[in-house]
């Protein structure tokens, strides 16, 4: 026997991803009206065809590379030189070419402008590497900018954020993670101070910058004499080069060695008297760039949606071609079911993601409150994001051993995923970014009754939906009886069940939309309505208390 004779496995196969990904397509006939989907699907066939084919093969062939930086020339000249992988190279210029960004401020479609710009983003994200980054970044800056109104920016950074030119475009970075945290940024020790021209400079440490390699960056900094925490806080902008393209008065210390996202060169950065401007005068920094929070975590959405669903199309491609037990993975019975499962989640996550989407182009319209916005947005993040952590684990394992091998790629894809739990804020920031919405728009009652009047005009409701009303009238009162303590200690579950009651209403309408896969569709939403109650509440179980050595007191 020759080792070529022995048996060799198919590899799965992706294909136009347009084409081959059915829940997405229901998915935008049922969101964008039909004008718009016509006029948009030559462009998704294209990136489809791109994403699924020549983008992919680039991406398996460049799977062992990084970003490498080179901190010194030959003759000890300080340069901090970062080289992008290939795969980032030519992502640079496809996201131009399709004006991903330009898409979403593209006034043709209105408020269905987002729904343009991330359903190319959701086919663009997972051939590319997390090159998904440094376009959040720049969509967030593009939103801070507008918010802010700060005219002689928007007019120096708005064309290069949304140009269609590769060779002109940029992209914007965000630092805004220091040694002291990244999620309480009130301990931001970076000092702003001003030159005796008058000019701001910024002197610190980032701990962690989105991609170095941006044209331009915001970032948090104290000026020099303002108080201490987060109100003491301005926002900056800045263009990290000089005009002979050398970082101007910035060191790259190193690349961040990560569990994931290793071809996005995530930096720690010395700013050494960095020159910056004043985004919106000298305090109020927070305030002044979360626009940018609720911008990356929509991407930060999409992207969880996109990642699984890359892991889905190719464990689904897989099954009938991979042969145990004398029968293709396809046709045994167990198999089947956890691929059923992995397509339930994969639509629960696209919907909630796309509910975002749908919500911030309204909000952005003035066509639906901005209330509702708020509040889904955190929901979004966290929930999307633990999903594709979880169906990707799953993905993973339903390969066996193949899935735990490098250059099949699919370990990328359950590393990349993990991150989306922790940037732009952890699930526990993002909770109780939630209660800090809920005291602004007054509690539940809006989110709720943005539900029931969707859920009201879907026809022929399911019996079961009475558990969606009891459900909302439990957290409500759950929320209207609790203090302060106890609404901490059960946001984690407030949030996850408010996200499953809005997936279930999203799929219900999917079902209504959708004859030919109705019966999955509300089969989905049935069981995302199960165990809904606050009193489903881990967080009730006493802690540990390392110190007794048993558990807390009762
Ligand atoms: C993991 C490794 C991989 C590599 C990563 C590289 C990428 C690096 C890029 C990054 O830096 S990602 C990190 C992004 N960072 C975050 O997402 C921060 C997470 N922390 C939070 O979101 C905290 O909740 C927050 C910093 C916002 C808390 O700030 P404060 O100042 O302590 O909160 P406070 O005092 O409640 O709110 C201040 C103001 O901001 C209030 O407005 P007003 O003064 O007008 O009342 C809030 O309403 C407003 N605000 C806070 N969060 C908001 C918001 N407004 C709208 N939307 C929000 N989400």
């Amino acid at each position: 026997m020759k080792l070529d004779d022995l048996f060799i496995q198919d590899p799965p196969r992706l294909g136009n991803t347009w084409r081959g990904d059915v829940l997405f397509r229901d998915l935008l006939a049922g969101y964008l009206p039909l004008e718009t989907l016509s006029a948009i699907e030559s462009q998704l066939d294209a990136l489809g065809e791109l994403a699924g084919g020549a983008l992919y093969e680039l991406q398996l062939l460049d799977l062992p590379n990084e970003p490498k930086l080179t901190q010194y020339d030959a003759w000890g000249r300080r340069i901090d030189r970062i080289e992008l992988t290939a795969v980032w190279q030519r992502a640079r210029r496809v996201a131009a070419e399709f004006g991903i960004l330009a898409a979403g401020y593209d006034e043709r479609y209105g408020a269905d402008a987002r729904l343009h710009e991330f359903a190319l983003a959701y086919l663009f994200l997972p051939s590319t590497d997390i090159y998904g980054c440094p376009l959040a970044m720049s969509d967030g800056a593009l939103a801070v900018l507008r918010h802010t109104g700060n005219q002689m920016l928007r007019r120096r950074a708005e064309p290069r954020l949304m140009s269609r030119d590769p060779e002109a475009c940029w992209t914007s970075g965000q630092w805004m993670t220091e040694t002291t945290g990244g999620s309480d940024v009130g301990g931001t020790e970076t000092v702003a101070r001003q030159d005796a021209q008058g000019l701001w400079r910024l002197y610190g440490r980032k701990w962690f910058t989105s991609a170095a390699t941006s044209e331009m960056a915001l970032t948090l900094a104290r000026p020099e004499g303002a108080p201490a925490g987060s109100a003491g806080l301005a926002l900056f902008y800045l263009e990290p080069h000089d005009r002979a393209g050398r970082l101007n008065h910035i060191e790259i210390l190193r690349l961040k060695d990560k569990l994931g996202t290793r071809k996005l060169p995530t930096a720690e950065l010395w700013l050494d008297g960095v020159p910056a401007e004043p985004v919106a005068g000298l305090d109020r920094g927070v305030p002044n760039i979360a626009p940018m929070l609720t911008l990356t975590r929509t991407w930060n959405a999409v992207t969880a949606a996109a990642l699984l669903a890359r892991g889905v199309l190719l464990a689904a491609d897989y099954a009938p071609r991979r042969s145990a037990f004398g029968a293709p993975l396809a046709a045994l019975p167990l198999h089947r079911a956890t691929l059923g499962a992995l397509h339930a989640r994969c639509a629960a996550t696209l919907h909630l993601a796309f509910t975002q989407v749908a919500l911030l182009g309204r909000a952005e319209h003035g066509t639906s409150g901005e209330a509702v916005l708020r509040l889904v947005t955190p929901i979004a993040k966290l929930a999307t994001a633990r999903d594709a952590v979880a169906g990707l684990s799953e993905v993973v394992e339903s390969f066996g051993g193949a899935g735990y091998l490098e250059d099949t790629g699919l370990p990328q894809l359950l590393r990349d995923a993990q991150v989306l739990t922790i940037w732009e804020g952890t699930t526990n920031v993002l909770a109780l970014d939630l209660l800090r919405a809920l005291g602004q728009v007054g509690g539940l009652k809006v989110l709720h009754d943005w539900l029931a009047e969707r859920l009201a005009r879907i026809p022929a409701k399911p019996e079961w939906c009475g558990r969606l009303s009891a459900a909302a009238t439990a957290w409500q009162q759950w929320f209207d009886a609790e203090h302060d303590a106890g609404r901490q200690s059960g946001a984690r579950h407030l949030a996850l069940a408010q996200a499953r009651m809005i997936q279930a209403v999203a799929l219900l309408e999917q079902a209504a939309a959708t004859p030919a896969r109705a019966g999955f569709y509300r089969a989905v939403a049935e069981r995302l309505a199960r165990h809904l109650e606050p009193d489903d509440r881990l967080d009730e179980i006493p802690v540990l208390d390392s110190a007794a050595g048993g558990p807390a007191a009762q």
